[in-house]
């Protein structure tokens, strides 16, 4: 008779339970260039949200805020999943996070370059079984949108906005909660989206959204600042409903500075991140567009295939 299997040899045979893998993917990296982006493109699909705006409009303190609320837990059904440019997050949130803290200091001013800076975010929803996502976020200099407002050569450099899956363009709050601010602040945001039309850089499946930043300070300024809120987005969506497929309309307060026992209020970022990386419906959109310019960078020319490919 064969001897009993020994403990050990039992326990040697016993199915093993894999551990569980980890989690978190961690790189250590700065932003990321048009070629690094490109990479994590082709690797994997990846859902690109652009932050345009005038100078100090509040894209930067958007994104960061995005991203701290990410770090700190489940966010809008997500879950940080990794990043490969922690380090040029964690630069652009070093400030907001002293900020909280009751100090004054301020968000660097986003760079002024010909190319454009990407932030790399790797999500899981947080429903069982849900699958990792990618999500490029960019915010590009104020003073570029600037010199984009009067030269469609600068303009072309932004070349690659035709690859945005989203573009949200800011209208800062706080110009718009002053009298002689205010309508400089409405029109700044409407020549922004005014230049990427005329340049043809929207592409037909590409969310378009107006988004009022620094809520706090036009709910703080009184009536009159919500009121012509109220009419910007309705003139907004009169001179653009036609021509952007996608456009909506969205209020946020990613920073909000004033008293919230005085002036109480949602800061939006759930619904918004939820908008921003949430793709148009398949089927949406109008007829492909043609090519994408000669010269444009090898990003952008990707971006040009990627969504003819996505409109296909
Ligand atoms: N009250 C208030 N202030 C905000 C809010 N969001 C941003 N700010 C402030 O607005 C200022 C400009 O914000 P940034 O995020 O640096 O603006 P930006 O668009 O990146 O500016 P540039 O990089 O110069 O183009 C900073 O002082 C922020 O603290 C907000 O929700 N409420
Ligand atoms: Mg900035």
């Amino acid at each position: 008779m064969a001897d009993a299997p020994s403990a050990e040899a039992a326990a040697a045979n016993a199915p093993v339970e894999e551990p569980a893998p980890a989690f978190i993917d961690v790189y250590a990296g700065n932003e990321l260039s048009s070629e690094d982006a490109d990479a994590v493109t082709l690797r994997s699909p990846a859902h690109l949200v652009v932050f345009a705006g005038a100078s100090e409009s509040g894209k930067t303190t958007a994104l960061a805020s995005l991203y701290e609320r990410l770090s700190d837990g489940p966010f809008a059904g997500f879950q940080f999943a990794g990043s490969r440019s922690l380090l040029g997050f964690e630069q652009i949130c070093y400030l907001n996070r002293l900020a909280s803290g009751g100090a004054d200091p301020d968000t660097p001013h986003t760079p002024v370059s010909d190319e454009a800076a990407y932030y790399h975010l790797a999500l899981r929803g947080t429903d069982p079984g849900a699958k990792r996502r990618h999500v490029l976020l960019s915010a590009i200099s104020g003073e570029l949108f600037r010199l984009a407002k009067y030269s469609r050569e600068d303009c072309e450099r932004l070349t690659f906005l035709h690859r945005a899956n989203t573009i949200v363009v800011l209208v800062d709050g706080a110009r718009l909660a002053v009298n002689a601010q205010r309508t400089n602040a409405q029109s700044d945001a409407s020549s922004i989206l005014e230049s990427f039309l005329d340049a043809k850089m929207i592409g037909s499946r590409c969310r378009v959204e107006f988004v009022f930043s620094k809520l706090d300070r036009v709910v703080e300024a009184g009536e009159a600042a919500v009121e012509f809120l109220n009419t910007t987005e309705t003139k907004l969506r009169t001179k653009f409903g036609d021509r952007v497929p996608h456009l909506g309309f969205r209020r946020i307060a990613a920073r909000p500075e004033v008293d919230q026992s005085k002036v109480p209020l949602n800061d939006g970022l759930v619904d918004a991140f939820i908008a921003w990386t949430t793709p148009v419906a398949v089927g949406a959109g109008a007829a492909p567009q043609n090519a994408p310019p000669i010269d444009a960078r090898e990003f952008a020319k990707y971006g040009w295939r990627h969504s003819a490919r996505r409109e296909s």
